[in-house]
């Protein structure tokens, strides 16, 4: 089959799996990214994720991590499912990606069905799927495949959906037909993202993990850092409000129809009282599906007690 009808090919199936945004690049080298990498690395922006520090040669050099690598699927799932103060009457602020199952487990079982397409059509080739956990620049690869910018906040936006978008991705032996790059920077003169956050984490384009409220309450082990022990702005589980105030969130955000991304009752209704009762049998319980599980038992107490002046 021809390098144009097998990539239209895969897209089509990609859009019957849900996904919103598709795109093909080139495996290539990207010396820009890798030196940023590098340079945020150094500035000891990823705080105390020695996870991104340990496989930084392949985080920032596809060869490294696949030799092999010729080609880039990178997909992007809407996730918005918007809910007014209404109806969420949680005491406790959650960010959108975790009201829902765990879209690590959805995404990575989508993109594995749209390798086995491919296998189907081509058995011979090598794939791997990515989403998240593996040591690639997910949110370069979607640029450079022409899904969206990388805002001042640091995620990719689209101009269709914003920035409500997970990103995965398929990485094949074989040349496929590429899209351009996203080359526009659309941010223009705003700054809405760099004003609203209240600890100060970013610069234009630069996240400091040291002061971001999605680090503090996900990542961090242990206690909290000196001045956010009892200042996580009542935020339990992430943080939204960068993406919150964008413009291009306002205007394009659309609400997802995907069962498994749609609140679980809780997140979205409990009480100060009922967080507060809540054991490590009940956070097993209730997280089990979720990607909140990863802070641990004694990640979302700690966060839950900072926002509730450690009482
Ligand atoms: C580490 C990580 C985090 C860390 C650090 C975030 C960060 N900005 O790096 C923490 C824990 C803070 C985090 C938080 C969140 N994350 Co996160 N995270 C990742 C992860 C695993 C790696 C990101 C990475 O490579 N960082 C390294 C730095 C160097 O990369 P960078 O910030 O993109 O840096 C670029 C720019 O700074 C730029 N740059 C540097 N200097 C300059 C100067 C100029 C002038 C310009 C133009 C550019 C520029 O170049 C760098 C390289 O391209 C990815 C998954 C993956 N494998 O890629 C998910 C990922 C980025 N996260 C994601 C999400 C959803 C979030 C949260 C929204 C979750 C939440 N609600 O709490 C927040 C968002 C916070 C924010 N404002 O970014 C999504 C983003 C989807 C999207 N649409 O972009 C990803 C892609 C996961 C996924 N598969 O969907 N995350
Ligand atoms: S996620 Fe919250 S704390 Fe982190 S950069 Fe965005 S607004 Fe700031
Ligand atoms: S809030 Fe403004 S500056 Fe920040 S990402 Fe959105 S458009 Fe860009």
């Amino acid at each position: 089959m021809k390098p144009e009808r097998f990539s239209d090919f895969i897209k089509n199936k990609a859009e019957q799996l849900g996904f919103q945004k598709i795109g093909i690049t080139a495996a290539k080298p990207m010396p820009a990214q890798k030196y940023n990498l590098e340079t945020w690395l150094k500035d000891g922006f990823h705080a105390e994720m020695g996870w991104m520090e340990k496989r930084s040669d392949e985080r920032g050099d596809i060869f490294s991590y696949f030799p092999d690598a010729k080609t880039i699927i990178s997909v992007g799932m809407n996730y918005y499912t918007s809910v007014s103060k209404e109806v969420n009457t949680s005491s406790q602020n959650f960010s959108n990606y975790a009201w829902g199952d765990d879209y690590h487990t959805l995404l990575k079982s989508r993109l594995s069905e749209l390798l086995d397409f491919i296998k189907s059509c081509k058995s011979d080739l090598k794939g791997l799927v990515c989403v998240d956990t593996s040591p690639i620049m997910e949110k370069a690869w979607a640029q450079e495949a022409g899904i969206g910018w990388q805002g001042k906040h640091t995620n990719i936006i689209s101009r269709d959906y914003g920035s409500w978008l997970f990103l995965g991705e398929i990485i094949l032996d074989i040349e496929l037909n590429y899209d351009q790059p996203f080359d526009e920077d659309l941010c223009g003169s705003c700054t809405a993202c760099i004003d609203v956050c209240p600890t100060k984490a970013l610069d234009e384009y630069v996240l400091d993990s040291q002061k971001c409220i999605s680090y503090l309450t996900i990542e961090h082990r242990g206690p909290l850092p000196g001045e956010f022990q009892d200042k996580l702005h009542g935020w339990m589980y992430g943080c939204d409000l960068c993406q919150e105030v964008c413009p291009w969130n306002q205007k394009f955000q659309k609400k997802s129809n995907e069962p498994a991304f749609q609140p679980h009752w809780e997140i979205i209704h409990w009480t100060e009282e009922d967080w507060k009762k809540l054991d490590e049998d009940g956070f097993r319980k209730l997280f089990r599906n979720s990607a909140v599980k990863r802070t641990k038992f004694e990640g979302l107490k700690r966060n839950f007690f900072a926002n509730n002046n450690n009482r």
